[in-house]
């Protein structure tokens, strides 16, 4: 089977992990920027960015993620996609807000899931609302899918044409409520795409390397971060983003299926 190259993402903030779990974590725009670049040295082409206020606590501010933005993108060029997800219990409007900044990407979620002792909220027409936001302003849309029901639904949008074809999922696994992170689960997931589709996987705390893993195997992407898990291996936790990126860059070389620079995922994802 012929792959493309792999596209590796990196998931550098979030909204769940905090620099207590991990001192690691970048909070602020400056620190963004800097882990954003040093995990594009190591061979990522995409970040998923979340921006924190000056607390530290998850916001959707337009001007937080102007100011990581324009930090990241006067220090290298990689591919931002923002989060429309936010932190859990966030507004629908303000989810949508950093939309504005017509990012090159961004994540789409389209079902309800519940998260920790809460349910992250994402009703059948707010997320068609994102979609139109996404396509009026030219942003390619990552369908976040977190169990089988929901990538069936993902897979309806896009045959009615909310989302443009040939979009592009991402299987999050292993967030406990949805689905898990056994092999099997990522095979069936990959199938039942429609044709053309691409895909990156991501798997939760200690799902993170196997499923980055298999995913290079069967010819789809990975993403890894500090989002996702805050550990290098069992109890030791991870020295940084890029160190998390590098050892997918390396473990992508070992089976043979080299790191997609920025313009050759720009190329597999059909960006501008
Ligand atoms: N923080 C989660 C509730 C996304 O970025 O779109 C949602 C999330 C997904 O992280
Ligand atoms: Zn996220």
């Amino acid at each position: 089977m012929l792959m493309e190259k792999l596209i590796l993402t990196c998931a550098i903030t979030g909204a769940e992990t905090t620099k207590e779990m991990n001192p690691a974590l970048p909070t602020t725009p400056e620190e963004q920027a800097e882990a954003a670049c040093a995990c594009w040295r190591a061979g990522a082409s995409i970040i998923h960015l979340h921006v924190r206020d000056e607390a530290g606590k998850p916001t959707q501010s337009v001007e937080r993620f102007r100011d990581a933005i324009e930090r990241i993108r006067k220090k290298c060029p990689v591919i931002v996609q923002i989060s429309t997800g936010g932190a859990v219990g966030e507004k629908i409007e303000k989810r949508a807000e950093p939309l504005k900044l017509k990012p090159e990407m961004a994540s789409l979620n389209v079902g309800s899931i519940n998260f920790g002792d809460e349910v992250f909220v994402n009703l059948p027409k707010d997320v068609e609302m994102l979609a139109e936001k996404m396509k009026e302003h030219a942003i390619k849309p990552e369908i976040e899918v977190y169990d089988y029901g929901m990538l069936e639904y993902g897979v309806k949008l896009v045959k009615k044409g909310v989302i443009a074809a040939p979009a592009h999922f991402q299987f999050v696994m292993g967030t406990g409520h949805g689905i898990s992170g056994e092999p099997r689960n990522l095979c069936r997931m990959a199938d039942f795409l429609p044709e053309g589709s691409t895909w990156t996987a991501a798997g939760i705390g200690r799902y993170q390397l196997p499923i980055a893993t298999q995913a290079i195997l069967m010819g789809g992407h990975a993403r890894v971060g500090l989002e996702d898990n805050i550990y290098w291996s069992r109890g030791v936790l991870a020295k940084s983003n890029a160190q998390l990126v590098e050892r997918m860059a390396q473990l992508a070389t070992a089976l043979r299926r080299p790191v997609a620079t920025v313009d050759e995922t720009k190329r597999i994802l059909g960006l501008p």
